[in-house]
Order: structure tokens, then C-alpha cells, then sequence
């Protein structure tokens, strides 16, 4: 359920660099880019599946907690590494939790924005898994 891509830094001992290319980093060909900063850290987010969206999530800096829960099993960990990303697929249940004051995360989508392409009621998502 859970799949990671790992990124190699470019850079030297003066600065961290690490690209990411469509397809050759990111198993897709990404048409949105967003990212996530000044996080309330008492907050919580997502909470929500995508029917056809895939995404890459990584962590640039800080830390939180990842839970993806697939209707049946769910499970948690934690990103912190911008050496590191997290596939988001289609009709995974995810949420985000225990954000660090300095976390910031860049998304990679493999589409455009569509909110008809949320699932954002958990009961609705356990049934359209079933
Ligand atoms: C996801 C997790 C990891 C837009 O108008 N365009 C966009 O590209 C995005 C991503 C969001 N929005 C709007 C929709 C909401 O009115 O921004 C508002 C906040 O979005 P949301 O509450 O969905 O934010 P998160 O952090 O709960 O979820 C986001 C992504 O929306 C979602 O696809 O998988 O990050």
C-alpha cells in the first residue's frame, strides 16, 4: 500500500540540490505543482481519497505524520526527508497529522485540479472500495 520514490541530492558540500523529472523521478508526468507551508501544527489535513489522481508528496522540510488507509488496512508513518517522496494512488484514504512549526510539503499531481475528483466522505469512500 505503501510505495516511496527516493530522490538523489546533486548538490555539494555548499547547497542540497535535487530535481525532479516526469517519468525518470516521478513515476508520472506531473501537470500540478503545489505545496503546503506555515501549517498550524495543532492542525490536521486531508482527509480524503482521489478517485483518479495520483500524487507524489514530499517533505522539503520539518516533518508530519501520513496515514493512508485503504478501507481495510490502515497504516502511518513519517516524512521527513526531501530525499524522499510518498505515491498518493487513486483511492487511498489519507490524512495528515502532527506537523513540525518548519514542515513544508511539495505535491506533485498527475493532473489538474478537480474537486469532483475528491472523496472527501469517509463512508462514502469504504463504499465505493467495497
Ligand atoms: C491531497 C493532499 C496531500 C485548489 O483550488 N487547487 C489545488 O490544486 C489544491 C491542491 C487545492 N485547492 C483548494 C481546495 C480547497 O478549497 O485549496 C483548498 C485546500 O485544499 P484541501 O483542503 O484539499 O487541502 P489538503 O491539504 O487537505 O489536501 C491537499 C490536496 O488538496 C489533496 O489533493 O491529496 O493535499
Amino acid at each position: 500500500m505503501i510505495e516511496f520514490v527516493n530522490f538523489k541530492d546533486l548538490g555539494n558540500e555548499k547547497a542540497s540540490l535535487i530535481a525532479l523529472e516526469g517519468i525518470k523521478d516521478i513515476p508520472f508526468n506531473f501537470k500540478r505543482i503545489y505545496f503546503i507551508q506555515s501549517i498550524d501544527t495543532e492542525s490536521s489535513r486531508g482527509f480524503h481519497a482521489h478517485k483518479e489522481l495520483t500524487q507524489v508528496a514530499i517533505c522539503l522540510s520539518g516533518s508530519f505524520k501520513m496515514v493512508f488507509d485503504d478501507g481495510t488496512v490502515n497504516k502511518s508513518f513519517i516524512m521527513d526527508s526531501p530525499q524522499k517522496g510518498v505515491i498518493i494512488p487513486p483511492m487511498i484514504w489519507h490524512e495528515m497529522h502532527e506537523f513540525s512549526s518548519d514542515c513544508i510539503i511539495l505535491v506533485l499531481a498527475s493532473n489538474l485540479y478537480d474537486e469532483e475528483d475528491y472523496i472527501r466522505n469517509y463512508e462514502l469512500f469504504l463504499k465505493e472500495k467495497n
